[in-house]
Formats: structure tokens, C-alpha cells, sequence
């Protein structure tokens, strides 16, 4: 089975530390070619910011592919999200967004929706306010040939959303809406808080699922804990899984180690 093997990594500071970082991003992704990896997925605060001629450079002299887009540092680093009670601020949000679909389309990528979705207030239009905002960036999207996808976020990173299954009944209702560009992205790490049974959590999520995340129980490179990774291998491989697996793990012992740890661990068991 050959899956392709991406990791994640912020093209600017940032708070989220599960990520590595490139101030330069060319050699970052020279660096990533030589490691053996077949794709670099980005996490991006804001796209108007990003050298984007030195990443077409790089992704073009390595070959490299951008299989998904991070926006997470949007809600992170400046507290915009799409469940905002401020109409202004879900405006910006998605404003933001929009860049990020952009890019995407250029590239060929997904656009992450995970911690960019914030958290829902008691206000009972909550949901309501966040499913509009959210359907302006689908409907910007699918114009675009981009799909977007939910990510499932552990109840202390969010709270809502955080079980597939709860994300699939969501994708269903917006399906249902005629929005057909929303997808999941499944993250092992937000999984083994969350989900009984990781084995029956893929396979509801199979028919959606465009996307993976790959840490440890301690967010670590994958061997690091205890999540059992051969068994969600085994599952991934029965349901014909054909998109990227992405590391996205703390740097620890160091970010190469962390990077390498991944790669060591994928190559020995996929
Ligand atoms: C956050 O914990 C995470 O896993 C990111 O991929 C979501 O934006
Ligand atoms: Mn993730």
C-alpha cells in the first residue's frame, strides 16, 4: 500500500506547538524531499503574509504536493472563528478564509476547518450563525474546485464537534443543503480522547474521509504512546483509504526526530 506521507508545519510563529516551523520555507521543503516525504501540508494564519513565489519554487524543484491547508491559527493566534457571536468578526473569519481557499485551488489542497470553527456560546443561534458562516466559505469553495474539511477536535480544544460521528451527521445535513464540498479529516490524537472505538469510527467516517492526522496519545510521534496505530492501519487499508496520513506531532525529542519518528514508524507498518 503505498499512502503518501505528508507532515505539518507553520509557515509563521505560532501558539500551536504540534506543528514544526519553517521561517524558510524552501529549505524546509528541500529539507522535507530529502527525508523522503511525499507531501507538505500548511498550516497558514494568514495567506497575504506567505512568500508564495519561494513556495512555488520549492514545491516546484521537489515535486512536493500540498495535499491540506491548516486554519487554525486564525481562531489561535487572533481569535477570529466562524462561531464568533460578533457578525463582524465571523465576516473577517471568513474573509480569511477565503485566501486560504484561493491558495488551495492553486495547489490542490484541502482547507482544514478545525479550530477555526471556535466554540459555540449558550446563545441558541449559535449553531445557526456558525452553519451560515460556514456555508458562505462552502459555497466560496466549491466555485473553486475546493472542498473543506471538518475536523473532529478533542471537548478541550472545542466544544462542539468533537466526535466523527457528531461531524458526519453535520457533513449529512449540509449534503442535504446541497452542499456537497464538505469532507472530515480524522486526527488519531483528537480520536483516542473522544471515540469509543477507533475501528467503528473509521468506518462510519470512510465514506467522507479525505484526511488524516497522525500523533501519539501524547501527541507525539506515533510509537511515542499508546494508541494501538497498527490497528487503525489495518481499518484505513480495509476501507481503501487513498489520501495522504500527515504527521502533525509536537517536536519532541526534537522536530527532526519528530519528523523522522513518523516517517520511521509509517514506512515499517503501512
Ligand atoms: C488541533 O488540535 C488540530 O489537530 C488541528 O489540526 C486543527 O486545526
Ligand atoms: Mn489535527
Amino acid at each position: 500500500m503505498g499512502w503518501k506521507l505528508s507532515y505539518a508545519i507553520s509557515v509563521q510563529k505560532t501558539k500551536f506547538e504540534a506543528v514544526a516551523t519553517s521561517h524558510d520555507l524552501l529549505k524546509k521543503i528541500e529539507q522535507m524531499k530529502k527525508q523522503g516525504f511525499d507531501g507538505v501540508e500548511l498550516a497558514i494564519r494568514d495567506v497575504s503574509r506567505l512568500n508564495y513565489l519561494d513556495l512555488k519554487k520549492a514545491l516546484k524543484n521537489t515535486g512536493l504536493e500540498v495535499p491540506a491547508i491548516g486554519t487554525g491559527q486564525i481562531y489561535l493566534e487572533e481569535g477570529l472563528s466562524l462561531s464568533n457571536l460578533n457578525q463582524k468578526i465571523r465576516e473577517k473569519t471568513v474573509e480569511r478564509l477565503y485566501d486560504h481557499i484561493k491558495l488551495a485551488s492553486n495547489l490542490g489542497s484541502i482547507v482544514i476547518i478545525g479550530l477555526v470553527r471556535g466554540n459555540l456560546s449558550k446563545n441558541k443561534n449559535s449553531n445557526q450563525r456558525f452553519q451560515e458562516s460556514l456555508a458562505d466559505c462552502l459555497e466560496f469553495a466549491a466555485k473553486k474546485n475546493v472542498v473543506l474539511g471538518i475536523e473532529p477536535l478533542n471537548r478541550y480544544e472545542s466544544n462542539f464537534m468533537n466526535t466523527i460521528i457528531e461531524s458526519v451527521d453535520f457533513i449529512k445535513k449540509m449534503e442535504e443543503m446541497g452542499y456537497s464540498n464538505l469532507k472530515l479529516i480524522a486526527d488519531s490524537f483528537h480520536m483516542n480522547i473522544e471515540e469509543k472505538d477507533f475501528n467503528e469510527s473509521l468506518v462510519k467516517a470512510a465514506p467522507w474521509l479525505a484526511h488524516v492526522h497522525i500523533s501519539d496519545s501524547n501527541r507525539c510521534f506515533p510509537g511515542s504512546g499508546h494508541i494501538n496505530f497498527q490497528g487503525i492501519i489495518k481499518t484505513l487499508k480495509s476501507l481503501n483509504y487513498n489520501g495522504f496520513i500527515s504527521g502533525e506531532s509536537l517536536p519532541k525529542p526534537t522536530e527532526l526526530d519528530a519528523m523522522e519518528g513518523f516517517l520511521k514508524y509509517m514506512r515499517e507498518y503501512i
